[in-house]
């Protein structure tokens, strides 16, 4: 009899399941898969994860015929864990769709004001405990208290009001910038979060444990405590590893200075710095927030269900319990040799059951910004952004910019928004201005960073990760003069990317640009600083980051 005997995951076709699947098996228990209505007879708990858009997670267990069966499972006080979208169905309604919500709690999801905080909200932050609990209910097993971090990626919240707070269902709230949020709920059978246990590394675990092992139900005696829930934001810190098969055919980690990844010294052969899913399990214990896999060959002639890179997210995802972004190649494509084709969704489809959190869009995000341009405006839902984001949400879908500088002696030289620069160009100029390319940085396109990045905002994308060709690998530091650009130009999260070189670089993206997460590769694979030593600095600096 073990405690995951009648543990079911149900399904609606957009979730993670295979994340909750690795975190469930890492614990040494066994979950089965709803498929049809009778499972739910045979559930003995059941956890629900929700991953994209409310309207999607709703319409898709209507057509499964979910809604009934689930519902009556709930009635009978079998427990239930929701997370994410899985918690947000289980309210009245969202702003983020027409179609009604279960209803079993009051209270309608809303959309994040971004005035003054860059949404959609992805990052780590602390649930505050509100609610009163029998003494029966030992909270140290969850795991949640005032310094545990948990994962959060959504743009719609059911808000929390601190004042009236007759809400004896919410176990915890968070405080993302100006606004407080119901971060977790737990009535009677059912516990339910917004953020991903299933991503929130050893702490995330060990609530999934809790619920498998000690849930019980709560008598209807709790009650709220009114307290202030302050804010504890973490800025992740993220490795990024750019993958590629070397001249041998394997599949290396490799790095390339100002996107050139073969080593001179080496006969010219491709940098190999390691295997991909080493590396990222070895990120994963050093403490990175999310780890980012671009793969930068294109496999164009493999059919889509041979891609290397599938495999690599099928074997990273059972042992690293943070976000995973994969990029290189999203989008739709066709195979030469077959004539197969897949939509851009397709390609995302298998991605995201091999295992990835979000999938990072590159070239094809430059192509789709310059028809909206050359369309004045006018989005026609054909961009692989638009697709994976309305299937997915937006916090699923990064774009990667790589943009390089192009001097001018005045801003009145060049249409492009250009900035007034301390490095100075090859001939004394004064000014900058950011030009996107496609194809790896191999093909210069008329589009310059802002428009790019409003552009991409606007048919869908949730973050940007803003590359620079200039200082890629030259542990010269962030080009903060791009970074502040692009974070005036939008208010999605922004990644700062290319040319760390020690810890006081990662601070300045922060600090004196604004960037909302911090990414690096060189400086990682080559040893010469490591996530840790990354993060004690910003802790010095009071910068709140995640301790593991
Ligand atoms: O165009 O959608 O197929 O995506 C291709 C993806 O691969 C894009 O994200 C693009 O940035 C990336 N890419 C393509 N060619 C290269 C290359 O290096 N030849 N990698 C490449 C670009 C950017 C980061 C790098 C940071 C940090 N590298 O991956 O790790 O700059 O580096 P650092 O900390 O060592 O300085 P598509």
């Amino acid at each position: 009899q073990s405690p995951s005997d009648g543990l079911y995951l149900l399904d609606y076709g957009a979730g993670n399941v295979r994340s909750v699947f690795n975190a469930i098996e890492s614990l040494g228990y066994k979950i089965n898969l709803i498929n049809s209505s009778a499972d739910f007879d045979k559930a003995k708990k059941i956890i629900f994860p929700g991953v994209g858009s409310f309207g999607h997670a709703i319409d898709s267990m209507k057509r499964k015929n979910l809604i009934e069966p689930l519902l009556k499972y709930i009635q009978s006080g079998r427990p239930l864990f929701g997370i994410c979208v899985g918690m947000q169905v289980l309210f009245q309604g969202s702003e983020e769709s027409d179609s009604p919500g279960l209803g079993i709690f009051p209270g309608r999801v809303e959309l994040f004001s971004s005035h003054s905080k860059s949404v959609p909200n992805i990052g780590w932050n602390n649930p505050v405990i509100v609610q009163s609990l029998p003494d029966t209910i030992d909270m140290s097993k969850t795991g949640i208290n005032s310094d545990s971090l948990y994962y959060y990626v959504h743009s719609y919240a059911v808000p929390y009001p601190e004042t009236q707070n007759n809400l004896n269902f919410v176990n915890t709230a968070t405080r993302y910038g100006d606004q407080t949020f119901i971060s977790s709920v737990w009535s009677k059978n059912i516990f339910a979060t917004q953020f991903h246990p299933e991503k929130s590394g050893e702490t995330g675990l060990k609530l999934l444990d809790f619920f498998i092992k000690d849930f019980t139900c709560l008598p209807e005696t709790s009650s709220p405590i009114p307290r202030p829930i302050p804010s504890r934001t973490s800025v992740r810190v993220i490795a990024c590893m750019d993958v590629r098969t070397n001249d041998q055919g394997d599949l290396v980690v490799t790095k390339g200075d100002q996107y050139d990844v073969r080593e001179a010294s080496q006969g010219n052969q491709v940098r190999n710095l390691g295997k991909p899913v080493q590396l990222a399990k070895r990120y994963y214990q050093e403490g990175a927030d999310e780890v980012t896999f671009l793969n930068i060959t294109s496999f164009r002639n493999t059919p889509l269900n041979d891609t290397p890179m599938l495999d690599v997210l099928r074997q990273a995802s059972k042992s690293v319990f943070v976000p995973m972004t994969v990029g290189g190649g999203i989008r739709s494509i066709t195979n030469e040799i077959s004539g197969e084709s897949w939509s851009a969704v397709q390609v995302a489809d298998a991605y995201f059951l091999a295992g990835a959190d979000k999938v990072s869009i590159g070239s094809d995000a430059v192509y789709s910004a310059e028809k909206l341009i050359s369309n004045k405006g006018i989005k026609d839902g054909s961009s692989s952004i638009e697709q994976i984001s309305s299937v997915y949400g937006s916090q699923a879908v990064v774009v990667s910019i790589d943009p390089k500088r192009v001097y001018v002696n005045d801003p009145s030289e060049t249409s492009h928004t250009s900035v007034l620069t301390t490095n100075k160009g090859p001939n004394n100029e004064s000014y900058c201005w950011f030009q996107c390319t496609v194809k790896g940085g191999r093909e210069s396109r008329d589009i310059d960073v802002v428009q790019l990045s409003k552009a991409v905002s606007e048919l869908g994308a949730g973050e940007i990760l803003l590359n620079c060709i200039d200082k890629d690998g030259t542990n010269s530091g962030y080009d903060l003069e791009l970074i502040k650009l692009v974070k005036s130009s939008v208010t999605i999260p922004v990644i700062a990317s290319s040319g760390a070189g020690k810890p006081s670089d990662f601070s300045d993206a922060i600090n004196l640009a604004n960037a909302d997460a911090v990414l690096a590769a060189g400086i990682f694979h080559r040893k010469e600083v490591s996530i840790s030593e990354v993060k004690e600095y910003l802790k010095s600096e009071n910068i709140g980051v995640r301790c593991v």
